[in-house]
């Protein structure tokens, strides 16, 4: 049976290309070259996103193969060649609640794991830690209160400084670490103007408004290195403001924590030097 075959060719085509978990079309962190579907979950949020995704996906084409197949029977059956004498028919009671029915369940089977998925993103756990990103023209700055309050910046590398394996346009200097498996509570606010904190992998995107703290989560549950970008346009120079997320072991993020304390230790807005100097007088 040919046929059967060519229909089974397609249908694996259509399902590799379609299907966001495909690994050839996606990579974990960072997007791919000729990547299609999202990129690979890195927390359970992500893998919600991505379920929702691909459960809409099969209804969008249910529904798009039904039309399409209306479409044909009318273009076939009732064209003026084949059926010369229309039927005057304007009215029919099923066919007009089925209609208006069955739109409405579709919308309520999509909205119930859509609205789940959102509280699911919206409730914080109970947080292992807490770091605040604030969206600055044009870079991001972290804050680690949790852990000895320090701050620094993170800017993007410039083309010239990438080293290998380093993608180009997503790399900065100042990486913001994370330990794997724990709960982090990402606080995200705005310097001067709106940026979003956006991280694909970890299924997260948040506005950043000066003069309000807004608030989400994720969970890393893979070690490796995560890269997002604002998605706000903030300005000249909006793609160029890069998000970069290093997952360590526990080992390791603390080992991290104590060298950062100290690189950054002379790290300070103009505000609070202003003020150690007013206190110092
Ligand atoms: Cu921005």
């Amino acid at each position: 049976m040919p046929v059967f075959f060519r229909i089974t060719a397609i249908a694996a085509l259509a399902a590799a290309l379609l299907l966001p978990e495909s690994a050839a079309f996606a990579g974990l962190g960072q997007p791919t070259p000729w990547q299609i579907g999202l990129q690979e979950s890195g927390s359970p949020v992500m893998d919600d996103v991505i379920w929702l995704h691909t459960f809409v996906l099969w209804i969008i084409t249910g529904i798009t193969v039904f039309i399409l197949a209306l479409l044909v029977i009318v273009i076939v059956r009732f064209n003026a060649k084949a059926h010369p004498t229309p039927s005057r028919t304007t009215h029919n009671t099923l066919v007009e609640v089925l209609w208006t029915v069955v739109p409405v369940v579709v919308l309520v089977v999509i909205a119930l794991p859509s609205f789940r998925i959102l509280f699911f993103q919206l409730n914080t756990p109970p947080a292992d830690l807490t770091i605040k990103a604030t969206g600055v023209t044009w870079n991001w700055k972290y804050d680690y209160p949790d852990n000895g309050d320090f701050e620094f910046d993170s800017l993007m590398l410039p083309e010239k400084d990438l080293k290998l394996g380093q993608p180009r346009l997503l790399s900065v200097d100042n990486e913001m670490v994370v330990p794997v498996n724990k709960v982090v509570r990402m606080q995200v606010t705005g310097f001067d103007v709106i940026h979003s904190f956006t991280v694909p992998s970890f299924g997260i995107k948040i506005d950043a408004i000066p003069g309000r703290l807004n608030e989400t989560w994720f969970k890393a549950t893979k070690e490796g290195w995560y890269y997002g970008q604002c998605s706000e346009l903030c300005g000249k120079d909006h793609a160029f403001m890069p998000i970069a997320v290093r997952v360590v072991s526990e080992a390791e993020f603390a080992t991290w924590v104590e060298a950062a304390k100290k690189k950054f230790a002379s790290n300070g807005t103009p505000a609070n030097i202003a003020t150690a100097n007013l206190s110092a007088q």
